[in-house]
């Protein structure tokens, strides 16, 4: 196993859209193996293949309070959605930074599983709301895109004094 590095906004590899995974084999079994090592060692509760510079549709997530319930979506789609929910969300590739983002309350995700068996998922709560934020990174796009111009401009600004200090 290896930690990955996280790509960090406004890196423009973020943007990129994620390619179907078209067949399960050893190297995607490692990457995933090596996602889930990378978001744990890093306390988030999901992470897009996307934010470690790998452009195929495949996100962990492990929204449990004990952090020992490892959920992998394979080319994940969203079905139905249903109401609205609002909640301050985080990402490990925009450390730091905090907001509000509207979501779907409740959704239907259609997957594969590791062995490659077609799956579907009825979420709802802070799970709804990963899955959601880790398809958006999948399709290029970052929660502070759902912000105002103004907010995208504060956390640049924000990110790239952070940025300066720690070098
Ligand atoms: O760790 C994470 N926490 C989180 C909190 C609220 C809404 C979404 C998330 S996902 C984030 C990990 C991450 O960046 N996944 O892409
Ligand atoms: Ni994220």
């Amino acid at each position: 196993m290896a930690l990955l590095p996280i790509l960090r906004f406004p890196d423009l590899r973020l943007k990129k859209i994620a390619a179907p995974v078209v067949r399960i084999d050893d190297s995607i079994r490692k990457l995933v193996a090596d996602m889930a090592e990378t978001m744990y060692e890093a306390s988030g509760i999901g992470l897009a293949a996307t934010q470690v510079d790998v452009h195929k549709r495949l996100v962990v997530i492990d929204t449990s309070e004990e952090r020992n319930h490892l959920r992998v979506f394979i080319n994940p789609q969203l079905g139905r959605c249903e109401g609205l929910q609002s909640g301050e969300e985080g990402c490990l590739s925009v450390p730091g930074i905090y907001d509000k983002v509207e979501r779907a309350e409740r959704i239907t995700v259609d997957y594969l599983d590791l062995d490659g068996q077609p799956q579907s998922l009825t979420a709802d709560g802070l799970l709804a709301v990963c899955i959601q934020h880790e398809i958006d990174h999948l399709d290029g796009k970052v929660f502070v895109d759902h912000l105002s111009q103004l907010k995208q401009a504060r956390i640049k600004a924000k990110l790239a004094k952070q940025a300066r200090v720690t070098a």
